[in-house]
């Protein structure tokens, strides 16, 4: 019966999908005796949490709530943020009993609203479908446990395992498997490429939604952006972003770079300190679109845990870009874990974590 609603409470949340970063999605369900009264989501960043939702639907009738029992998938917050704390609407509204699918690891929250509930005499139940729940926010789980952004890599590679001709721009899937990524990176905070990619390709590295804190990063080592002041990233101002650098005579060309950008000097490019940059913004997830040498950068840094591979049926061969490649020498074979396939189109994608 528990599992019933906390269904319900799941499928509400997924209404939020894409634009409540860097909030979770979160579903809430009022049920007495059996029957549903209110069901409620998180629908956009900033705006009123499932539980106030939910609650406020019965607002005419605040009877119904005494007794009541309400499904949330993540705790109950505690705090003043953009908005109230839920448990004391919770308690206001003298709902008897709390089912929760899982533990808010936001340390702003992180147990003290189960506690504050249970205090009052609410019963407490917790981690009803708790598998399902997390699935909602695996991003948003993992960068508060890991305490560092989720990486995916992403390539798109011939049948000989390559990414593109010798800089040249390549195409390699088709139009449908373009949107196709253009949606998944939605999905995620942040885009990541190499400077090579923003020199042979000129992307604007946008995503199908454009309506949360997006970010494109760029990693160039040497700088060589910036002598390049018509790149599309630059042309384009609808998200920010963020070029990290070992160049540190920028300050001449960062006067002149638009708004939008932002230059970040460090003294080496390591995949772990831009991870802890990318953190300490709050960005919870990246997208990381290569090329090789960036892929094969992530790959040895261990710093990742999917890899998102399009497949497409073309051959390029000759000295063409191999896929996740650079000097250095490797022993060991990485093998995937539960990995997932699938058709689009005339193109087989293949997931697989890391651990
Ligand atoms: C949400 N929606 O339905 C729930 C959340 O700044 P605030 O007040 O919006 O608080 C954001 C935090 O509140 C969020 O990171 C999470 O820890 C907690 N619960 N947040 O956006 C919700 N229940
Ligand atoms: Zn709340």
């Amino acid at each position: 019966m528990h599992e019933r609603f906390m269904k319900k409470a799941i499928l509400a949340a997924e209404k939020g999908r894409g634009k409540t970063f860097t909030n979770p999605l979160v579903g809430a369900v009022i049920v007495k005796g059996n029957q549903v009264l209110a069901v409620g989501a998180h629908l956009a960043y900033g705006d009123a949490h499932a539980e106030k939702v939910a609650i406020d639907y019965l607002c005419n009738t605040p009877e119904k709530l005494l007794n009541s029992t309400i499904y949330v998938t993540l705790e109950p917050c505690d705090h003043h943020g953009k908005q109230p704390p839920c448990t004391e609407a919770i308690i206001a509204a003298g709902i008897r009993q709390v089912v929760v699918g899982q533990v808010d690891p936001n340390p702003i929250v992180s147990g003290q609203g189960i506690k504050k509930l249970r205090d009052h005499g609410i019963h407490v139940l917790v981690g009803v479908l708790e598998e399902e729940v997390r699935n909602l926010n695996r991003h948003y789980n993992y960068f508060f446990e890991k305490k560092r952004p989720f990486v995916a890599l992403k390539q798109a590679i011939s049948l000989d395992g390559k990414l593109a001709l010798l800089n040249q721009r390549t195409r390699l899937t088709s139009e449908y498997v373009v949107q196709k990524v253009r949606e998944e990176r939605a999905n995620y905070q942040a885009i990541l490429v190499g400077s090579q990619t923003i020199l042979t390709d000129n992307p604007k590295l946008t995503s199908a939604i454009n309506d949360f804190p997006f970010y494109r990063v760029i990693l160039d080592r040497r700088g060589r952006v910036f002598e390049h002041e018509n790149l599309a990233v630059f042309q384009d101002e609808t998200a920010p972003v963020l070029i990290f650098t070992e160049q540190s005579e920028q300050s001449e060309i960062c006067r002149t770079l638009p708004k939008h950008v932002e230059v970040i000097y460090l003294p080496k490019v390591l995949i772990s300190e831009v991870l802890t940059k990318l953190g300490e913004r709050l960005i919870q997830s990246v997208y990381v679109e290569g090329g090789a040498k960036i892929h094969d950068a992530f790959l040895s840094s261990a710093c990742w845990e999917e890899l998102i591979t399009y497949v497409a049926p073309k051959i390029l061969g000759g000295d063409s870009v191999a896929s996740m490649s650079s000097s250095r020498h490797v022993e060991k074979v990485t093998e995937l874990n539960n990995v997932t396939i699938q058709a689009l189109d005339n193109t087989i994608k293949i997931v697989g974590s890391r651990v």
